[in-house]
């Protein structure tokens, strides 16, 4: 059957009837990638997978929670959303609206979202506000505003987000079998660590230690997704903002990983409980541990992933090296937006492209000196 997007595929486990209008771009049912080459080189026995959500339709998981939260939206008759964002859920809402038809604000930090985001929320025809503040500044502001202005508010807050997000986790299990280990992803906001643990909660069979893997018999059992257990949550933060590892929110976040740039997240305590309740943690990665794990899922697997996105890996070669995760896991990283969203930080670490006359032997003499 050709696949229409994650609320047809899950509608038995979203909030949903016959009747809601589904606005949907086909989001959902990424790839889970496994690492080929990462793991020998970083001198550890594990299996790591990629759940890479750069291939969503713009380019993020966001369309994941989007495709929810606007479908809610028109169907109790909404006419214009609005939200703040770091970028990608600009672009996701800018999108989904477009599709939907209806309206669309968002609020930005002035200068401080990557270059392919603000393009998306501009060429779908949102209309765009930047903001002389941060996400943090625009949060409260678009708060206050959806209270009093015929406009749906389409960031986390909004339950529907993490209805939609949670289906990550339903999609991880049909790929493997089973959740895995561990989930390792980055934090901002905190809505989409959240997220994954519902999907793994609603997931896993409570009647496990008396049925085992009960084949979907037993009454706590959902259809398609089954579990024999939940993964242990890492969330990762950059350390200029890292809300989670001060234990206390952050005024000024700085992070060259713009997207998690957010030091005040709204899902502060439901992200706690996910990594409480799965005997996790948080970790805090350095701006340069940020980019220099980017480096490596783009030089050695050929995957590209945006700054934040790989803060949940920078996270992970921290605990594999300090033998926290240990060798004979099996672990999942989400790989939260693609790396064309950010070019400028790209082209700003890699070696600069050669120079030279459009001629044979000046090229072939390169070649040779590169072989
Ligand atoms: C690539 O777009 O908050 O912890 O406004 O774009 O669920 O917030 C983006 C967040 C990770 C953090 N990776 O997820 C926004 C926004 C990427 C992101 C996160 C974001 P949450």
């Amino acid at each position: 059957m050709r696949y229409s997007g994650l609320i047809e595929k899950y509608r038995d486990r979203l909030p949903v009837t016959d009747a809601t209008p589904v606005i949907s771009i086909g989001e959902g049912n990424t790839p889970l990638i496994e690492l080929v080459n990462l793991p020998r080189i970083l001198g550890s026995e594990v299996r790591i997978y990629a759940k890479f959500e750069g291939l969503n339709p713009t380019g993020s998981f966001k369309d994941r929670g989007m495709t929810m939260a606007v479908t809610k939206a028109v169907e109790s008759g909404s006419k214009a959303i609005i939200c703040a964002s770091t970028g990608n859920t600009s672009a996701s809402a800018a999108a989904y609206a477009a599709r939907a038809g209806i309206g669309c604000f968002v609020l930005i930090p002035e200068g401080k979202i990557a270059l392919g985001k603000l393009a998306q929320a501009m060429m779908h025809g949102s209309t765009v506000i930047q903001i002389q503040g941060n996400f943090d500044d625009g949060m409260r502001l678009v708060q206050e505003l959806s209270a009093q202005m015929p406009v749906a508010l389409v960031n986390s807050v909004n339950p529907f987000r993490l209805q939609g997000q949670k289906t990550i986790a339903f999609e991880v299990i049909e790929a493997l079998g089973d959740a895995p280990d561990y989930h390792v992803l980055p934090v901002g906001n905190a809505g989409n660590i959240s997220a994954h643990w519902m999907g793994y909660s609603e997931s896993v069979c409570q009647q496990t230690e008396a049925c085992g893997l009960c084949q979907g018999q037993c009454p706590y059992h959902p259809p398609l997704a089954r579990a024999s257990k939940r993964p242990v949550m890492v969330g990762n933060q950059a350390a200029g903002s890292a809300p989670f590892l001060r234990g206390a929110m952050v005024d000024n976040p700085e992070t060259i990983a713009t997207a998690i740039r957010i030091g005040h997240p709204m899902s502060w305590s439901l992200a706690w409980a996910a990594v409480r309740e799965s005997g996790g943690w948080f970790n805090e990665c350095s701006d340069e541990e940020i980019l220099a794990s980017q480096a490596l899922l783009a030089r050695h697997e050929g995957i590209f992933c945006e700054p934040s996105s790989a803060t949940g890996f920078a996270g992970l070669i921290k605990d594999l090296k300090t033998g926290r995760i240990r060798n004979g896991s099996s672990i999942v990283c989400t790989l939260t937006g693609h790396g064309l969203k950010d070019p400028d930080t790209a082209i700003a670490q890699s070696s600069k492209p050669h120079v030279v006359a459009a001629e044979r032997d000046a090229i072939a003499a390169l070649i040779a000196r590169h072989l």
